[in-house]
């Protein structure tokens, strides 16, 4: 389970704590870090912890929603196997709105393209102006999200609910990269050959007709099917 304190061993590989002011991550890397939760101060510049979630020591960086510059974040993209945004959902819909940008911009940066990112529907403890399902609605279709894994993860850092799903989930996705399929050609259709003993075949030809038409008809379906099985799988991950 994570929140434990453990050696402060730098493992190369990070987790990226992104929001805008106030969503609360320097809350949320204390509570990981102590299991407690800590009094803060708006952060300029950035917050480093090595933290253990799930036996495995991960080295997470808080970076201040106060830092807009792009130059002044460049230097934490580098070895990003993961990317946390925080969304303050007790905000106003001019925060909100921000936020959603600011997620946006991040998530273009090249370095961050394929990262899996959860996406922290925060402060859910308090009464939410922005609800989960309005959040899931507006993320998903973005095209920023289409090739990575991601999630929305209702959590209070002032209680822990949610947490133990979001330490699972980022622990199951940590530096994985989401394989995209290469878009299936249509199989070309087999012409079924009907063997039919003519002594003993006595359908009308409105039979057999239909009896045609069902064969064909059975081979769509198939088809479909299976493409809308991937497609249920894709939104599994997405979700
Ligand atoms: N009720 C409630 N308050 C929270 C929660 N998480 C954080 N807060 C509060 O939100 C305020 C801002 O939290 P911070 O963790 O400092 O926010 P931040 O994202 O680090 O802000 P910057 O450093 O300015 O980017 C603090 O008063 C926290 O106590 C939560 O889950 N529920
Ligand atoms: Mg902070």
């Amino acid at each position: 389970m994570g929140g434990t304190v453990c050696k402060d061993v730098r493992t190369g590989e990070r987790i990226l704590f992104l929001g805008i002011p106030e969503a609360g991550k320097t809350t949320a890397l204390y509570f990981l870090k102590m299991q407690e939760v800590v009094t803060t101060i708006p952060t300029h510049g950035y917050n480093s912890e090595v933290v253990e979630i799930y036996g495995k020591s991960r080295e997470i960086w808080d970076i201040g929603g106060l830092v807009e510059r792009r130059d002044d974040f460049l230097f934490c993209l580098q070895e990003v196997a993961l990317v946390v945004f925080f969304i303050d959902c007790s905000d106003s819909e001019r925060k909100y709105a921000l936020a959603l940008k600011k997620l946006e911009l991040a998530l273009c940066e090249d370095e961050l393209l394929k990262c899996p990112v959860a996406i922290v529907a925060n402060k859910q403890d308090l009464s939410t102006n922005i609800t989960v399902e309005r959040l899931y609605a507006d993320l998903s279709g973005q095209e920023y999200l289409q090739k990575r894994f991601w999630k929305v993860h209702p959590c209070s850092f002032a209680t822990g609910d949610g947490v133990p799903l979001l330490l699972r989930w980022v622990d199951k996705y940590f530096g994985k990269e989401k394989k995209l399929k290469t878009e299936e050609q249509p199989k070309p259709r087999r012409r079924r050959r009907r063997r039919v003993a003519h002594s003993s075949f006595k359908a009308s030809s409105t039979q057999r007709q239909l009896t045609f038409m069902s064969v064909r008809d059975q081979g769509d379906v198939g088809n479909g099917d299976a493409g809308m099985v991937n497609h249920f799988l894709g939104n599994d991950d997405a979700l």
